[in-house]
């Protein structure tokens, strides 16, 4: 046990000594996102089928904010990572950069709010077919996420819940 203790203390001198300086670089070791209840929404019923949604949660257990960065998908000309604002009373959809993962949280994306955009399709995604999307963080860590494809509910379709909105959804 006493050995066993000495060997973390040892560990944590470890990485701390190698932290210091400046801030510190994110390893990809460090990539510890996991991907829940991805979903892409059907281009059934849609009036514009040359794009689409990506619909996901993000857990991040790590003690570092994480950023997904990019993502890409064979089936997608061109893919976007989105926020949803609101301009002029309508809500607008617009591009950022990153989408952040808060440090022991996570982040939901969703309709009405941050979410991954599909553009440019290669062709229709009708319900029951599945798309595969690969995410890359600011970790390094690439996660490929097989997602079914799902028409849109009016239950889906709702911002957040009330009940289970969480502090960090904007
Ligand atoms: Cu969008």
């Amino acid at each position: 046990m006493i050995a066993a203790l000495s060997v973390l203390v040892l560990a944590l001198a470890a990485a701390l000594a190698g932290c210091t300086g400046q801030a510190s670089t994110p390893t990809p070791t460090a990539g510890t996102i996991t991907v829940e209840d991805a979903w892409v929404r059907s281009t059934d019923n849609k009036t514009d089928t040359t794009m689409t949604s990506m619909f996901m949660t993000l857990v991040n257990p790590s003690g570092t904010d994480i950023e997904l960065t990019s993502a890409t998908c064979d089936q997608a000309g061109k893919v976007e990572l989105h926020e949803t604002v609101e301009k002029d009373g309508a809500k607008v959809m617009q591009k950022v950069d990153a989408i952040n993962i808060p440090a022991g949280s996570h982040t939901h994306l969703s309709s009405g709010g941050d979410h991954v955009m599909l553009m440019d399709l290669k062709s229709k995604l009708p319900v029951g077919s599945e798309v595969t999307v690969t995410l890359t963080f600011s970790t390094g860590q690439t996660e490929a996420v097989k997602a079914p494809v799902k028409e849109m509910t009016e239950e889906s379709a709702h911002y957040h819940p009330s009940g289970s909105a969480s502090a960090s959804a904007s």
